[in-house]
């Protein structure tokens, strides 16, 4: 039987298990990624697990999330970022060399390896043929120390782009087009491969957009074969000689096939609050506009810049509108300004901000109260912008541009003519603001910021595990809802216990001195329970309030890896009925935990009492060995602890 594109990469990579729907595996990790909200944590992490030089082929750690430095916190965190890296092997992006993943693409991706990062929109770099996967911190940890990464053998999904992209249609639609058919949800436990005649037309940049957002699916990762595209990509950014061929077989197997026709698209936009509310740009034709944003990991590629350049050129952007602009690197920073293009966007009045994720994680430009911000960003979650009343639009940068300069959402069939972009021959390259790390470890000192706080750590798994129920949430809650990043709690990502006060807000303001008040608890979720970000906090910070246990109706895979990380129950309700029974501060129990845990690696029920309601009821745990091992132990470092211990 014929591979399919990531099969054949998981097969080259394979460390343990069968290559069979919903096994465990695990994988040898070429490349690692962090960036500054998350690295912090996971190099201290990495230093915990005590390993001296990182064993991974390339380990690069970006600066590009907490770059308002409005206090100390966040440049205590980037020296302490740039030393530690500097101490244990891995390459050091300076502020200002750009996002994570847009870097990583254009300067250090590689077709056919594998890519671990600490943030969910890793498998960007799907888009030239790499595996590329978002973890938490603590997996990626474990990866630069030379460890095996774990997942569920995904299953495959197949989508066959054909023809192609009519004028104003985009690679964003692509993509919102498949969030619209397979919602949020609809993407866990699955890899998204794209093939078929329309893949000729799209450049890489295209590509990326929709490998980015395909994190919006709950994807394992999304990948694009690597052919003639690619190689022109590689060559122009003058890494031609990492290119190699990657392609499905032809008799390759599919779990799901999805078609879709690239010419009948039209502009499409996500409507506030979730990326899959997606409708047509005509249907909201005439909203007024008090914000745009342009950028992002999604859409800030030279590509995507040029377009909107020659859509601004000679026009001024609508009184009423604020347009913000982030290219994504230094290289596209550069080149804008090389081929006049930046000035293009001056003259026309955009706000053009520094290369980072800034407004996409409300890091400033937080819109004002029951603002219209068009974005071009992957998530428009609730609150995320930094403004909760304002609603956030997720469009393409031409229906951003256009919007700019008309202030109303305009289907920008009704603009013009589309610009029409060429890809470069050759990018301007200049890996300068990249550090190499030490050649004499030993000399270097760790610099650590008082703002660098101990983590909590968890203790081994008792008998009986029992507490309250804290909160009951509703389907879909993000780990923005769970852990909110903004301008004020990010420069606060290595001081968990600072954190957990704001631990669940959104959906309950009581939710913190609640849980501390009752000794820690259950939290009770809906379906799909920690969609969003890699962020480990969003287990973190409840670690820290005592929370023991998360039942829900399924979970979100990076976040449920992340709770299992950190010896936190994740059981998942055997009947829906079940959670509509239960009601906020029932005091629940599971007896005999220990036992109950490893008897759900065999497919056992673990049983819960509503000791309040008097009744049991029964919960699945989905967990391998080695999982049942880390949640006995009270985590994954405990466990690795007690491994080395013999
Ligand atoms: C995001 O887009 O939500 C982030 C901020 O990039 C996160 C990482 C984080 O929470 O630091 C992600 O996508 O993993
Ligand atoms: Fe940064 Fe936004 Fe991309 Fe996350 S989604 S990496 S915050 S640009």
């Amino acid at each position: 039987m014929g591979l399919t594109i990531s099969q054949k990469i998981i097969r080259d990579h394979l460390l343990s298990g069968e290559m069979k729907v919903g096994e465990e595996i695990s994988i040898r990790i070429d490349q690692t990624l962090t960036q500054d909200s998350t690295g912090t944590m996971a190099y201290l992490q990495f230093e915990a697990i005590g390993v001296p030089q990182v064993k991974t082929k390339l380990s690069v750690a970006y600066i590009d999330h907490n770059m308002l430095q409005s206090g100390f916190e966040n440049a205590d965190d980037h020296k302490y970022i740039q030393t530690v890296t500097s101490k244990h092997g891995i390459r050091f992006s300076r502020p200002g060399n750009g996002v994570c993943h847009q870097v990583h693409i254009e300067r250090f991706g590689v077709p056919g390896q594998t890519l671990l990062g600490s943030d969910s929109h890793t498998p960007t770099c799907g888009g030239i043929g790499m595996l590329a996967i978002g973890a938490g911190g603590l997996d990626v940890a474990v990866a630069m120390g030379g460890g095996p990464y774990y997942i569920s053998m995904p299953k495959m999904v197949r989508i066959t782009l054909k023809n192609k992209l009519g004028p104003w249609a985009t690679a964003k639609d692509i993509i919102l087009e498949v969030l619209r058919i397979m919602t949020v949800k609809g993407g866990v436990g699955k890899i998204v491969e794209y093939a078929g005649d329309g893949l000729a037309s799209l450049t890489v940049p295209e590509r990326a957009t929709i490998t980015n957002m395909g994190a919006e699916l709950g994807a394992t990762t999304s990948i694009f074969p690597s052919d003639e595209v690619t190689k022109q990509f590689l060559i122009a950014q003058g890494r031609g000689e990492v290119w190699t061929e990657l392609k499905a077989d032809e008799d390759a197997v599919y779990d799901e096939e999805i078609e879709i026709d690239l010419a009948a698209l039209r502009p499409l936009v996500a409507k506030p609050h979730m990326p899959d509310q997606v409708v047509s740009v005509k249907e909201l034709e005439g909203l007024k506009v008090d914000q745009c944003c342009i950028g992002s990991c999604t859409n800030s590629s030279l590509y995507d810049m040029l377009k909107v350049a020659k859509i601004l050129k000679g026009h001024t952007v609508h009184p009423d509108v604020s347009l913000v602009i982030a290219p994504g690197s230094k290289q596209v920073f550069n080149m804008l300004a090389e081929t006049g293009a930046l000035a293009d966007m001056i003259e026309a009045g955009a706000r053009i901000i520094e290369c980072g994720c800034g407004p996409c994680i409300g890091m400033g430009q937080s819109p004002k109260t029951n603002a219209v911000s068009l974005r071009t960003n992957n998530r428009n979650f609730y609150g995320r912008s930094g403004t909760k009343s304002a609603s956030i639009y997720l469009v393409s940068p031409e229906v951003a541009a256009v919007a700019a300069v008309t202030g109303v959402v305009t289907d920008p069939a009704d603009f013009g003519e589309p610009p029409v972009v060429d890809m470069p021959s050759s990018f301007k390259v200049n890996d300068n603001m990249v550090v190499m790390p030490s050649t004499d470890p030993d000399s270097v000192e760790v610099v650590r910021g008082p703002n660098i706080k101990p983590f909590p750590i968890n203790k081994e798994l008792a008998d009986d595990v029992d507490g309250k129920v804290l909160i009951k949430t509703e389907d879909n809650i993000t780990t923005d809802h769970i852990m909110p990043s903004n301008a004020k709690l990010l420069p606060f990502r290595s001081n968990v216990p600072y954190l957990a006060d704001f631990c669940l807000t959104p959906c309950d303001e009581g939710f913190p001195a609640r849980a501390k008040e009752n000794g820690g608890g259950f939290i009770i979720g809906g379906a799909n329970y920690g969609q969003g970000s890699s962020r480990e906090h969003a287990a973190l910070a409840p670690l820290q309030l005592g929370v023991k246990g998360v039942i829900a109706l399924s979970f979100a895979r990076i976040h449920m890896a992340n709770l299992i990380n950190n010896g936190i129950l994740p059981l998942v309700f055997k009947d829906t009925e079940d959670y509509k029974k239960l009601d906020m501060l029932d005091e629940l129990e599971i007896k005999d935990a220990r036992n109950q845990i490893e008897a759900a690696v065999e497919g056992k029920p673990v049983m819960v009492t509503n000791k309040t309601k008097g009744y049991d009821f029964a919960t699945d745990l989905s967990i391998s060995d080695r999982q049942c091992g880390m949640l006995l132990a009270g985590g994954l470092l405990n466990f690795t602890r007690k491994q080395a211990e013999g």
